[in-house]
Formats: structure tokens, sequence, C-alpha cells
């Protein structure tokens, strides 16, 4: 650090000698440029000892890069205005969970740990997305409910250290979901009391006084890093950083006022505490990660790379916030005194920030997992009550075509999500044929729900806007639209 120039921020002293309280699950980019961000400010303001135990689920590199930088990394806030960047310090170390799964549990049952906190994307949490209940046939969640078995998922973990930490007689502990599914406070403790009903019955009760599962709504957009990104920052700082992280200036978060253990400071480094998140979390999911899923398939389709590709066409802008306001405002509750017309003008803002190449392809990931909630809901209510429906459901159809795996150049699209095979025999079988396509998709429960609760129409609505898409290209559809 001693070779940064001046305009760079450092950790104090204070964060680099505090002590750890928080254990988290999924150290990836999100998380650093984002919790780790307020907690490093929280622990500036106010003290206390509240650094993180990273642990990484997935993957090594993480873990040996931190090491290798003694856990310390920058992050860099980008916009028109210029580069502002920082090192972050409250990482205190991180655990690659497979190589010793027990100090991972040891760490949840630690009496010093007050604070678990979870960004493991909307498939770690093993739920079906439709009906929000445990998968527990899937192989993994299978492999933990033997507690012979090194977990495999956070779910093991968790429930694995929360037994431990009864057992130790440890104290009571946040948990604190802060990935991007509606109610995941709930939906997390949900998920972890069924596993409990099937694999230890008796830690229920105790999980249910003992333990807090706030819901959150987080938002900074944070692409993942790229070469480009990490050669920047290198020519920024004038030194090689393997962690670096480009973000916005803008980010949010907003917790339920849930707790039953010690936290840091969090309100007074902005974070919102409030007594209800639902609505904070629909209008995040709907407007800002229903427009990006819409950016990320259409977009893609069409030939942009980014989000800032798109959006910086005048059809494309338009198209956007015509869902925003005809299709998405509809089916939110407004909070009273809420400016959520500064709020779209806001995201069309943030998702033009040119210099942060946020890519189609990186927000297209895991549609499967991320539909229901941001377009799906929206559609079915509108549907349901006579609203508009044509943006949404071309912005479904898009995905549809897309993980179709083909481009509309015939270039072959390299499809991330965990049905991504189920899609491909899909196609398939159907052999050109959009209705056929569409039929195969709706009889996906997991995503659709239900047949029988689907609204009546869906698949005339669907197949009209996939024929249109297949028939023009996602730009001409976009642009007749408007
Ligand atoms: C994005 C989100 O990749 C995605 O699915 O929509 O990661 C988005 O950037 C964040 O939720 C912003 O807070």
């Amino acid at each position: 650090m001693a070779d940064l120039g001046p305009a760079v921020d450092r950790p104090s002293a204070v964060v680099l000698a505090a002590g750890t309280g928080i254990v988290h699950l999924g150290i990836g980019a999100f998380h650093r440029a984002h919790q780790a961000v307020y907690t490093e400010d929280a622990i500036n303001r106010a003290g206390g000892n509240w650094r993180i135990l990273g642990v990484s689920l997935r993957g090594a590199a993480v873990r040996d890069r931190m090491r290798k930088q003694n856990h310390l990394y920058s992050v860099t806030e980008r916009s028109g205005g210029g580069d502002r960047a920082r090192i972050i310090g409250v990482v205190g170390a991180v655990l690659f969970a497979p190589e010793n799964p027990g100090a991972v549990i040891a760490a949840i049952a630690d009496r010093k740990i007050h604070v678990v906190s979870l960004t493991v994307t909307e498939k770690g949490y093993n739920q079906d997305p439709a009906s929000g209940s445990l998968l527990s046939e899937g192989a993994d969640i299978k492999n933990d409910l033997d507690l012979t078995n090194p977990p495999k998922t956070a779910i093991g973990y968790l429930v694995r250290g929360l037994a431990a930490r009864r057992q130790a007689a440890a104290g009571p502990l946040n948990v604190i979901s802060c990935d991007n599914l509606p109610d995941n406070g709930r939906v997390l403790e949900g998920l972890v009391l069924e596993f409990c009903d099937l694999a230890v019955p008796d830690l229920a009760g105790w999980i249910k006084t003992n333990v807090a599962f706030p819901c959150t709504m987080v938002d900074r957009i944070v692409p993942a890093a790229s070469d480009e990104a990490l050669q920047l920052v290198a020519n920024n700082l004038g030194l090689a950083d393997d962690l670096a992280l480009l973000t916005e200036p803008f980010k949010q978060w907003v917790i339920e006022d849930k707790f039953v253990a010690p936290r840091p400071a969090w309100e007074q480094v902005g974070a919102q505490i409030v007594d209800n998140v639902a609505a904070f979390e629909a209008l995040k999911l709907r407007l800002l990660n229903g427009s990006h899923s819409t950016i990320a398939y259409l977009g893609y389709l069409a030939g942009f790379e980014t989000v800032s590709d798109a959006v910086a066409v005048p059809q494309f802008k338009t198209f956007v916030r015509q869902l925003m306001d005809e299709e998405a405002t509809p089916t939110l509750q407004i909070p009273p005194g809420f400016d959520v017309a500064g709020y779209k003008d806001q995201l069309l803002e943030r998702f033009s920030n040119p210099t942060l190449a946020h890519k189609t392809w990186q927000i297209a990931m895991d549609g499967s997992q991320k539909l229901p909630q941001r377009l799906l809901h929206m559609l079915y209510q509108n549907i349901r009550s006579g609203g508009a429906t044509g943006a949404t459901a071309l912005a479904v159809a898009a995905w549809m075509q897309y993980v179709g795996a083909r481009d509309e150049a015939g270039q072959p699209i390299e499809v991330s999500d965990p049905l991504a095979e189920t899609f491909k025999q899909i196609h398939d079988k159907a052999d050109g044929d959009a209705k056929k396509i569409v039929d195969g998709f709706l009889a996906l429960k997991a995503i659709f729900g239900d047949p029988q609760g689907q609204p009546a129409g869906l698949d005339f609505l669907l197949f009209d806007a996939l024929s249109q898409l297949r028939a023009h290209g996602a730009m001409d559809c976009i642009t007749n639209y408007c």
C-alpha cells in the first residue's frame, strides 16, 4: 500500500486491527463491492469487531488470490465523472469450503461470530424457482441431508453450523441473505427449516428462537472482472490487483429490522433499516432486474455486447422505459413518498454508464432461476388484470429464443444455466416450430408453475411474441413496439 498514490483511500488501522464477527458464504465480486464496503465504513464510523471471514463454496481461486494479496483488494467507482479507487481491508481471511468443511461449520458455531451473510446467487438456494420449496431430490441437497457427508450447499453448511452452534451454546445469530430473491430472508428460513425437518427435526425449535433471518434488498451494479478491467486498474493504481473490482458510484442496502444478535452499525453509513422490505424488493426486482434481464436477452439477440451499448440506442431505451412504466409499475406497491419516476430515470442513467462494460451475456446467465421474480409474476398479474403485457412477453420470448443457443446471425450462444440441457432438448424436439417451443417451455413447472395455475392466454401471447421475434429479429420488434 505504501506504493499507492495519495488519491487512493486505504483501510484504516482500526479496520485492520478489528476482530472477526461475520462469516460470509459466497465471497464473489458482488459481496466484495457491496456488503464488505458498508461493513468497512461501519467499522470506521462506529468501531466493532466486524471483519469478515469469507467462504468460497465452489472455487479456490478467490481464496488463493486473496491470500497472495494479504486479503486486500481495490474497488474502483466509475462514472462519466472519472474513477475513484479505494483499497478494502475488511476481509480478514477466506476459506475454500470443500478443502476444510469442518472449519466452516466451526466458524458458524463460534461465539465471536454474530452474523452469517450469504451471496450464493439464486441457484445457490437449491429451491424450486416457482414453488420456493427445497429441491430435496437434487443431488447436492441429497448429499447434505446425510449428515455424515461433508456438505456441498449453503443450506447444508448453515444447518450443520447452526447445529454445532446450539451444541456449543454459542448464542443467537443473524443470518442475512443478500441475494436477489423476493422475501429472501423468509425463503432462506423456510429452506433451512425444511432441511431440518428432513435431517435434524429437533433443531427447528432452537432456530426459531435463536436465529433471525431478516429480508434485504441489495443493489449495486458490479460486472464480473474482465482482463481489460484488471489492466485498467493496474494502470490507474500503478500496481497489479488480481481481485480488482469496477463498480458504479451508486449503492443501496435495505435491511429488515429483525435481529437477535449484535451487528455492525450499517445504518450509520447509508444502509436503511426498515420494518418491511417487501415493497423495496419488488420495486428493485421488477424495475431494475426485470429491465436488466430484458436488456440481456433482447440486447444479446440484437447484437449488443453490453447494457450501455443497448440503451444507447434511443428505441431500445424507450422500450425499456415503457416496460417499466406500463407493465412493471402498475404491479408495484410504491412506498409512501417514494419518487418512482425519479427512480426509473436514475435506473436508465445507471444502465447508460458507458464505463462499466456490463455484459448482456453475464446477466443472461441462470435465467431459469431469475425469470419468475423478475418478469413472470408481473406478466401473470397483468394478464389477469387486463394490464399491458407486450413488452414483458417479448422479453420472455427473447429468453426462450436465447436459450435455444443460436443468435440472429446463426452463431452459437454459450448458454449458462442449470437447465441448459433441458432447453436444448425443447428446441431440438420443436424443430423450429414456435408453438411447440412455447408449449415445451410452459410445461416446465419449476419456472412457469403448474399449467393449471398459468393465466389463460399466456401460451398465445408468448407464441405471438416468439413468432414475431423469429420472423423480424429483436431490434425490429423493439422498434415496432415503441
Ligand atoms: C443482474 C444483477 O446479473 C444480473 O442478473 O441483474 O446482478 C444486478 O446487476 C444487481 O442486482 C444490481 O443490484
